[in-house]
């Protein structure tokens, strides 16, 4: 097997959109939907743009596709060469892990089509297309390739205004409607073989039409170089794609190649899990770790990474708490200068989230819970369509989890305590956890009657369950939020200035007495038998087993949560939360307690997230559950192979690839199977190998310091490198 590759024979329309994810190639700046070049509308063809976002009418705001550079159409004698649906044979796709490369073979009959195609790790407006073909019919061959604002869109459209230009470099520029950003793509050719060239513009596309007589046997070659650029990124965005396609032709396919995959090879060094002992679980890991690395934004120093990556429009092409708590571990560890980029993401944006808790009447810093371009609110109160009455349901995501703040902080304390960086807190870090800790304190309620401070009125990770009291995740979230801020004064211990000049600046003097009380009164969570209760009131619930409440379910795309949901009024929870508080805080825990509380939550969880397995296997390697580990690493690690996960969320769209589970695959390789830790600064490993492994061995960087890990059967150790 292997394991380097993902390999699909057959085609079938009604798995178009899993391939356009499975197939994925991308680069950071954009991603191009593994669909094949002549794919209609139907296949969810896409180039996603990074943080170039749009809204048309009163529709939610989500990222821009660019217009369509890499098309290719193909006509034998008048004939137009298309894919059948649900054909067996004749047709396959690959996506190359190693290097991002995207392969497709079709045999139509009359003409066989080879291609191999990346988006650039090189230069991140680049991509390139190499078909082969070989004729299997005497005639006339026609090969329609260009530039199309006729794209996909979710809730588009977005481009307007498009302006085309033809030549040996064509281009398209058009402008979004909400801020009139610009979006250009270029595209030119080369091939190894005389063509007819001519231009031919309609319907929003202009085409590049090689015309050619051809006989049975012959075998051409066409490279296709597409460039996208944006008015973000400079002033001439068209003229500049068109350089750079012109360029890369320059240069030729495989010099452009070559650059692309020295690149991934780079990537790999610094990345790399090497699993052995199971062969799938080895594919399967490279697969996540693919996913994550080609979406991480290695050309910006202050982006984050949306929840659905770059493979498309769902969830807003938004950012959420999945950045801190699942993509940024196997960043800090291995490419600190992506986490470093996710976490300025949040430094810089805090103005948005100074505004968000203003908006609701707090003070301090509430980041948005779906956060687009400059830390904006994408999540709607309407975040869900009833399948039943086609009506928008009321959701509390944006009001209500308030964790969101909490896990920012919390991913800016380990970054310092994981790098021994202090640079981050010093550039804004510390003034976000100290606003995030403002919130809380403004958030927490007293009753007259309590002896406690709590959070009312909230969301936890298990969003079926909104508006609770006292969830536990919450709760301790905003104790460590609160008790980091306090923790700044030992980190800067030996600069007290640092910070006394910061809480001056922050007016913060009475905030900061007032955390010193609020931290230890936080409502502590009932416990029942050492398990602990999700919130208050959650074990008067209906306790009845997943199989009852999905048999419940009039529609499978019915939406479980909210106040008709069927979960709301049992124990049948979405994702890992209390599980997920015992997974990130493993110090304040027992093996026992942990023990006891996966026993309890696991069989009344629904797994309806990608984020859930994962935190169960983090927990379940700790307490010896290795089976359970081993198959919930396997759920994890597949995920964007199977084309899993929940598509939908009663009418919404929500597939995509999963950088969730892909980040919680590292997590569970490399801080579960090997126990990777930090203590005081320096790597620790202490394996916990399921049977089906035989040894892992990665690198990391820490402190500036380059180590290898290595765990099997007999132990572990780290190796400077
Ligand atoms: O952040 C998650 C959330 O926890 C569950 N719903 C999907 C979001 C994006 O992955």
């Amino acid at each position: 097997m292997d394991t380097w590759r993902l390999k699909k024979t057959g085609f079938d329309l009604t798995e178009a959109a899993r391939d356009g994810n499975r197939f994925l190639c991308a680069n950071g700046y954009m991603g191009l939907r593994g669909t094949v070049e002549e794919a209609d509308l139907a296949q969810f063809p896409a180039i996603t743009l990074a943080n170039v976002y749009d809204r048309c009418g009163d529709r939610w705001r989500e990222p821009v596709n660019a217009p369509n550079c890499l098309f290719v159409r193909l006509f034998l004698n008048g004939r137009e060469l298309k894919l059948k649906d649900k054909q067996t044979e004749g047709h396959s796709a690959e996506i190359d892990y190693r290097h991002g490369i995207y392969r497709r073979e079709t045999d139509f009959g009359s003409l066989r089509i080879g291609s191999e195609r990346f988006a650039s790790m090189a230069e991140i407006h680049l991509l390139a297309d190499r078909l082969r073909l070989e004729i299997e019919e005497d005639g006339e061959l026609e090969i329609l390739t260009g530039v199309t604002t006729v794209i996909w869109d979710i809730n588009g459209p977005h481009l307007y205004g498009a302006a085309f230009t033809a030549g040996e470099a064509l281009s398209c520029r058009a402008v979004t409607g909400e801020k009139g950003t610009v979006v250009a793509a270029a595209q030119c050719v080369q091939a190894d073989f005389d063509a007819d060239e001519s231009f031919r513009q309609e319907d929003g596309c202009l085409y590049r039409v090689l015309v050619r007589r051809v006989k049975k046997g012959e075998k051409l070659t066409l490279s296709v170089f597409g460039a996208v650029c944006t008015s973000l990124d400079g002033e001439t965005p068209a003229q500049t794609a068109k350089d750079i396609c012109l360029s890369a032709k320059k240069e030729g396919f495989d010099a452009c190649l070559k650059a692309h995959k020295d690149a991934w090879e780079g990537i790999w060094a610094r990345s790399e899990v090497v699993l052995e002992g199971d062969e799938s679980a080895a594919q399967a890991l490279h697969a996540s770790q693919y996913h994550l690395n080609c979406i991480a934004p290695r050309h910006a120093r202050n982006l984050s990474i949306p929840a659905r990556g770059l493979s498309g429009q769902t969830y807003k092409g938004a950012i959420f708490w999945d950045s801190e708590m699942f993509f940024f571990p196997m960043f800090v560890y291995t490419q600190p200068e992506i986490a470093r980029s996710l976490l300025r993401y949040r430094i810089e944006t805090l103005p948005g989230a100074l505004a968000k808790a203003k908006e609701y009447g707090y003070r301090g810093a509430y980041y948005a819970w779906e956060s687009q371009e400059g830390g904006a609110e994408g999540c709607t109160n309407f975040n869900v369509v009833d399948v039943f009455t086609h009506r928008p349901v009321r959701t509390y995501f944006r009001d209500k989890q308030i964790h969101i703040s909490g896990d920012v902080a919390y991913a800016l304390r380990s970054y310092f305590e994981i790098t021994g960086d202090r640079t981050l807190l010093e550039q804004g870090g510390a003034r976000v956890i100290l606003e995030c800790a403002r919130f809380y304190i403004s958030r927490a309620a007293c009753r007259p009657d309590a002896e406690y401070a709590e959070y009312a009125d909230v969301i936890g990770p298990d969003e079926y369950h909104e508006r609770v009291t006292n969830n536990a995740f919450t709760n301790q979230m905003a104790r460590h939020c609160m008790q980091s801020a306090l923790k700044l004064e030992e980190i800067f211990g030996d600069d007290p200035a640092f910070l006394r000049s910061l809480k001056r600046e922050l007016n913060y003097e009475k905030d900061w007495e007032l955390l010193k009380t609020l931290c230890g009164a936080i409502r502590k969570p009932v416990k029942r038998d050492g398990v602990t209760e999700q919130f208050d009131g959650y074990f008067a619930l209906e306790d009845c087993s997943l199989e009852t409440v999905r048999g419940r379910l009039a529609d499978p795309r019915e939406y479980w949560g909210g106040d008709h949901g069927v979960a709301g009024t049992t124990q049948i929870i979405k994702q890992a939360d209390v599980i997920a508080m015992m997974a990130l805080f493993p110090e304040l825990f027992d093996d026992e307690e942990v023990d006891a509380n996966w026993a309890y939550y696991e069989p009344r969880t629904e797994h309806g997230s990608s984020l859930s397995a994962c935190m169960y296997a983090l927990t379940a390697c700790r307490t010896g559950r290795l089976n359970e580990a081993w198959d919930m690493f396997m759920r994890t690690a597949s995920i964007d192979i199977l084309g899993g996960g929940k598509e939908w969320a009663g009418e919404i769209y929500i597939g995509g690839t999963h950088p969730a589970s892909n980040g919680g695959a590292w997590m569970i390789a490399a801080l579960g199977f090997a126990g990777l830790t930090m203590r005081n600064g320096v790597p620790e490993v202490h394996p916990n190998l399921p049977k089906q492994l035989k040894r892992l061995r990665f690198p990391i960087t820490s402190g500036g310091r380059r180590y290898m890990v290595y765990a099997d059967r007999e132990g572990g150790r780290v190796e400077l490198l």
